[in-house]
Formats: C-alpha cells, sequence, structure tokens
C-alpha cells in the first residue's frame, strides 16, 4: 500500500517535471512565433516617445520602421513609416490622431503655416529710361525686382538710402527685400528724373 502511494507521488512530479518542461520549451523557442511580431507594440510605444520629441510638428512622416507586422496577419511588411504602422496597428484614421496617441499636443502644425501666404515677388523692367511700374504696392516681406532693359545703366535708389540696386547694366537684374511697412519713393542714381513708389503694407 505504501509502495503504490510513493509510486503515485512520483508519476505526479513526472507529469508536473514534464509540463513545466514544455512550458519553459514553448516560451523559449515561440514555436515559430516571431519575435518582431510580438514585440510591435512596446516598439511603437519606444518609437512615440521618438516622435514626441522629435517628430510632432513633422508631417514628412520621416520615422521609418522595417519589418513588423503592421497589418496583425502574422506576415512581417516590409518598411513603413512610424505613422503608417501607428494608423494600421490601431486601426487609426488619420496622422493626428496617431500623433495624439503618443502624446502629441493637439495642434495640426501645418494649419499655421498654410494661412500665411507666401512672399511674392513683383517685377519692374527698366526701359526707355521709365521704370514700367511708378508704384508698386506690395506687402511685408515681397520682394521687388528690378530689370534693366536699356544700353544705358540705370539704378533703383531710395531717396532716403534704404536701399540701392547699383548699377544695372543691359539685361542685368537686383532684387530687394521689403521687411518693413512704409512708402519708399526711388530715383535713378544716374538719371534724376526717372522716379518710382514702392508702397509696403
Ligand atoms: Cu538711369
Amino acid at each position: 500500500m505504501k509502495k503504490k502511494y510513493n509510486s503515485i507521488i512520483a508519476i505526479t512530479f513526472v507529469i508536473i517535471f514534464i509540463i513545466a518542461l514544455l512550458f519553459i520549451l514553448f516560451y523559449s523557442t515561440c514555436f515559430g512565433c516571431n519575435p518582431k511580431v510580438t514585440s510591435l507594440e512596446s516598439t511603437i510605444t519606444n518609437y512615440c516617445v521618438f516622435l514626441t520629441r522629435n517628430d510632432c510638428k513633422d508631417s514628412s512622416n520621416s520615422i521609418i520602421i522595417d519589418d513588423f507586422d503592421a497589418n496583425k496577419d502574422g506576415k512581417i511588411d516590409s518598411a513603413d513609416t512610424l505613422l503608417e504602422l501607428c494608423k494600421n496597428y490601431y486601426d487609426i484614421d488619420t496622422d493626428l490622431e496617431c500623433k495624439i496617441m503618443c502624446g502629441c499636443p493637439e495642434i495640426e502644425p501645418s494649419e499655421n503655416t498654410s494661412t500665411i501666404p507666401l512672399p511674392k515677388t513683383y517685377d519692374v523692367a527698366i526701359r526707355n529710361f521709365v521704370y514700367s511700374l511708378t508704384i508698386t504696392n506690395i506687402k511685408v516681406g515681397d520682394s521687388v525686382k528690378w530689370t534693366n532693359f536699356d544700353v544705358n545703366a540705370h539704378t533703383a535708389t531710395a531717396d532716403d538710402g534704404s536701399f540701392d540696386t547699383g548699377l544695372l547694366s543691359k539685361g542685368e537684374s537686383k532684387t530687394i527685400v521689403f521687411d518693413t511697412a512704409g512708402t519708399y519713393v526711388y530715383h535713378c542714381s544716374t538719371h534724376s528724373w526717372m522716379m518710382g513708389k514702392i508702397v509696403v503694407k
């Protein structure tokens, strides 16, 4: 009776040992599961930190992650950007939502820049001793480009000395940027009767 009891204990231990061994074997080799697939979520979390630090304002979506299972189908996908990966993996529709999920502030930075009009350049031709535009209305940050088409050299020189194209020979041009609002009357330094005006608002 005691001998039978001992053998039952022994068999139980052997079974427990085998089960424990199978567990260890299963988790160490993962039986075909890809560690890259299982670590995607932690990778995204890690890259989120990177995104929040460097890329929240960057709409170019530049962080590339190689070889992860973006579609959760158990297969490794080719290289993708962090935001594409993040959107696929969490079924998120927009870059912004993914950025917010990563901890970026809820502002789409591109909105600010897109509403500011780009600076323009206005052409003023010099022909037959005349500036083609006598009054040029521009905005702060815009530029005026003078081009001389005469054989004689001309300048566009501010009366108050704030700008000067210098002598422009035939075919030469000079661009001046106007960063300060105001009215700028100018003339040609070699032909004082030639006059023009720039109004910067
Ligand atoms: Cu002149």
